[in-house]
């Protein structure tokens, strides 16, 4: 019997050496497998006399289950030490403050960041946001903006044109951010004070205009709005906008089908050496469109042009992106070029705002 001590022993003291798991089941294997020390043991039992078979049978497996339970035992506390010693390796270390990668990887478009620029803006003026769809209809896109029904804008090398429906109508991308107005109109009451931001398209690809384009129109319907408030709002857009205290403005008289009288807005700028600032100098910029809303398109929308009147404004943002960003060309704005964008892109938390800055 004194040999199942023996080993009994011998298996325990590795069962304490073990120094991991994988130590361990090394360990549990070499004494509880199928060729283990204690089934060699076992197997003996038929060469014994038949007297000593039961007791030396009995003492192996006392010495099995106890080997099993010490085993056990030392497996717990093998993977408590593992858990303990990995928590330790893979502490966090809260107080680090955040990682900044996430925030100076990406960038804002600059057409995205003007756009931003400006609803900060007119926001400040108490103006919301309105949008519409890119796919119009003949009605919101022309007829509902005054544009007769032999206008030059409504031909096919003007604008894109869908494939007529069976009824001969056919679907157009807005020449325009006006619709949105329109549909703005019928489905508010005035006071109405809206900007209109978004993609515009027309037939058109040189060095200065590309199929899609940007614009933000901005509409004023009340009872008493009348062209100084116009000329007021400009102004105050344009000296925030360009981040200067004055502007010279020289209204021009134009033509728009919707708008009645119209105007072409110039702003004073300085041009030297290819670069042009605004707020300075004595030359003249053309920079945007407005006018009076024509009676014919607050009839359009179910309004009583002797109740209501207002004013309207439109400017391409592309353009004034270039004009305030020094971006020579418009084409590059959508060619995807990631080093044009970590050139001329803005980081994505910089948000612009009024109190704190538009573009700094
Ligand atoms: C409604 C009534 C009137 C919007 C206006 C302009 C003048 C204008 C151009 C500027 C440069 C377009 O991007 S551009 O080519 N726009 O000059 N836009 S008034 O007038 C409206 C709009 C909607 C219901």
């Amino acid at each position: 019997m004194s040999d199942i001590l023996d080993l009994e022993a011998s298996i325990l003291r590795e069962i304490d050496a073990a120094a991991d798991e994988a130590a361990l089941e090394t360990v549990r294997v070499a004494a509880l497998g199928k060729q283990g020390s204690l089934s060699a043991l076992l197997k003996t039992l038929g060469s014994l006399p038949p007297e000593d078979r039961k007791s030396y049978g009995a003492a192996v497996n006392e010495t099995r289950d106890r080997v099993t339970s010490a085993l056990s035992t030392r497996k717990s506390v093998l993977k408590a030490a593992a858990l303990e010693a990995r928590l330790k390796r893979e502490t966090v270390d809260i107080t680090l403050s955040g990682r900044t990668d996430p925030l100076t990887a990406g960038r804002i478009h600059p057409v995205s960041q003007v756009i931003d620029e400006i609803t900060a803006i007119f926001a400040d003026m108490g103006f919301s946001v309105a949008e519409g769809p890119d796919i119009e209809t003949d009605h919101y896109n022309f007829t509902s903006l005054n544009f007769p029904a032999d206008h030059p804008a409504r031909e096919m090398h003007d604008t894109f044109f869908f494939n007529p429906k069976e009824d001969g109508s056919r679907l157009l991308l807005r020449t325009h951010t006006s619709p949105v107005q329109v549909r703005t109109m019928e489905a508010q009451k005035p006071p109405i004070r809206i900007i209109a931001p978004g993609r515009t398209y027309r037939c058109d690809s040189d060095a200065t205009h590309t199929p899609m384009f940007h614009q933000v129109e901005g509409l004023v319907i009340d009872r008493t709005s009348h062209f100084g408030h116009l000329k007021w709002i400009l102004e105050e857009f344009l000296k925030a906008f360009f981040e200067v205290d004055e502007v010279k403005t020289r209204f021009r008289p134009s033509f728009f089908p919707f708008t009645e009288p119209s105007m072409e807005v110039d702003v004073g700028c300085k041009r030297s050496g290819g670069e042009i600032r605004i707020g300075e100098g004595d030359d003249w910029l053309e920079i945007l469109g407005c006018g009076m809303v024509h009676p014919n398109v607050i009839r359009a929308v179910g309004l009583d042009p002797d109740e209501f009147q207002g004013f309207a404004w439109g400017m391409g943002i592309d353009r004034i992106a270039m004009l305030k960003y020094g971006m020579p060309d418009l084409r590059a704005f959508f060619d995807a070029d990631v080093r044009w964008l970590n050139h001329y892109g803005f980081r994505p938390l910089d948000l612009p705002s009024l109190f704190g800055g538009l573009s700094s």
